[in-house]
C-alpha cells in the first residue's frame, strides 16, 4: 500500500503527516513548524523551528531512523543568544534553519530576529546537539539564507532575499572566508500573474545535477483573502548560478490539506530542506500551515524531468 497520497500536486504527500506536531514536543510551545533534515550514518536528524507562548522561536532536534516516525528532544538544541553580539539581534528569535555540509562540517544559516528586524546569521554544529556561533552574515531586512554544498570558483557561495523597493527577490552572494559577503547579485524575482507574483525566497540548499543547481524555493501569491505559500524549482547553470537554466512555470506543492491550510498563519507550505535517499526518492520536509511539519516525495529523476521543461 502507498503511504503517500497523489493528489494534485507534482510531490506526493505522506499519509501520515503532519509527521511532527504540537503533541510530539515535549516542552510547552505555540507551534512546531520548518524544519531543516540532514540523514548521516543512517539517521535522520531535524532541526525543527518551534515557536514559544511568548512569540520567539528556537531550534529543537527530531531523530528519526525512517524520516518518517520522529522523536522529539526533551528540550530545545539552540535558543535565542544571551549574551555577546547575538544577543542583540536575537531577541524576538530565530527562525527557519538550513542545514548545508561542507567538507564534512554541518552550517546552519538561519534568521536572527530582533527589533532590528531580520537578518541572516550563521552557526555550525558536529552532532545536531550543540551548536556554535559563527557570525551575523547580513544586515537587517535580509533572510532565507542557505549556502551552497560546495565552493564556486573558490568561492561559498550562498542565495539570500533582501527585500527592495518592497520587492523580495531570489541573490546569491559570494564569500572567501564565510564571514564577508558581496559581489551580491539579482537571481530572479516574483513573476507577475504568476503562483510566485508576491515574494519569493530559496527554500532547500540547492542539490547539484549534471543538469545544474536544482533549488526548490517558495512563491507567494497575495490574495482578497492574505498570501499562499507555495513551492516551486528552478535549475542554474552550474559555474554560474546566477544565470537561470529553467525556472518551472507550475508550482509543485499547494496548501490543501486541513495541516497546511489551518494553523497560525493559513495557506502555507514552506520547506527547509530535502533528503535524497539512495533509492532515487526526494522527502522534501515542510511546515503546514506554520503549525504543523510535514513530508512529501517524489522521485528526484521525475522532479529534474519536471524542472528542465
Ligand atoms: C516567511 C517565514 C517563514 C514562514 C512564512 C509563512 O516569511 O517567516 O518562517 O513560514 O513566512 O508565514
Amino acid at each position: 500500500m502507498d503511504k503517500f497520497k497523489h493528489g494534485r500536486d507534482l510531490l506526493h504527500r505522506f499519509e501520515g503527516n503532519p509527521i511532527v506536531g504540537l503533541n510530539d514536543i515535549p516542552f510547552r510551545c505555540n507551534t512546531v513548524f520548518n524544519g531543516s533534515p540532514i540523514k548521516k550514518d543512517g539517521t535522520y536528524y531535524l532541526l525543527l523551528r518551534i515557536e514559544g507562548q511568548g512569540g520567539a522561536s528556537v531550534f529543537a532536534l527530531a531523530t528519526s531512523s525512517d524520516g518518517l516516525c520522529f522523536k522529539v528532544e526533551p528540550v530545545p538544541v539552540m535558543t535565542p543568544a544571551k549574551d555577546g553580539i547575538f544577543k542583540k539581534y536575537e531577541g524576538r528569535g530565530i527562525e527557519d534553519p538550513r542545514i548545508t555540509e561542507i567538507d564534512g562540517t554541518y552550517y546552519v544559516m538561519y534568521t536572527a530576529y530582533s527589533q532590528y528586524g531580520a537578518r541572516i546569521a550563521l552557526a555550525k554544529t558536529e552532532n545536531f546537539y550543540a551548536y556554535e556561533r559563527i557570525a551575523l552574515v547580513s544586515e537587517p531586512g535580509n533572510k532565507d539564507g542557505i549556502l551552497f554544498p560546495e565552493k564556486i570558483n573558490n568561492e561559498y557561495v550562498r542565495f539570500d532575499r533582501p527585500i527592495g523597493n518592497g520587492i523580495g527577490s531570489m541573490w546569491i552572494s559570494y564569500s572567501k572566508n564565510l564571514l564577508d559577503w558581496g559581489k551580491s547579485e539579482i537571481l530572479m524575482s516574483p513573476r507577475p500573474r504568476f503562483w510566485d507574483s508576491y515574494r519569493i525566497g530559496a527554500s532547500v540548499p540547492p542539490i547539484k545535477t549534471k543538469y545544474g543547481w536544482l533549488e526548490i524555493y517558495h512563491g507567494v501569491r497575495m490574495t482578497s483573502s492574505g498570501p499562499i505559500y507555495r513551492i516551486g524549482t528552478v535549475i542554474l547553470d552550474l559555474d554560474d548560478p546566477t544565470k537561470i537554466i529553467n525556472r518551472c512555470e507550475e508550482s509543485i506543492l499547494s496548501p490543501r490539506e486541513d495541516y497546511e491550510r489551518i494553523g497560525d498563519v493559513g495557506n502555507v507550505v514552506f520547506a527547509c530542506g530535502a533528503i535524497l535517499e539512495d533509492n532515487g526518492e526526494l522527502k522534501v520536509y515542510y511546515g503546514g500551515a506554520d503549525t504543523h511539519l510535514c513530508v512529501a516525495t517524489i522521485s528526484f529523476q521525475k522532479l529534474i524531468d519536471f524542472s528542465l521543461n
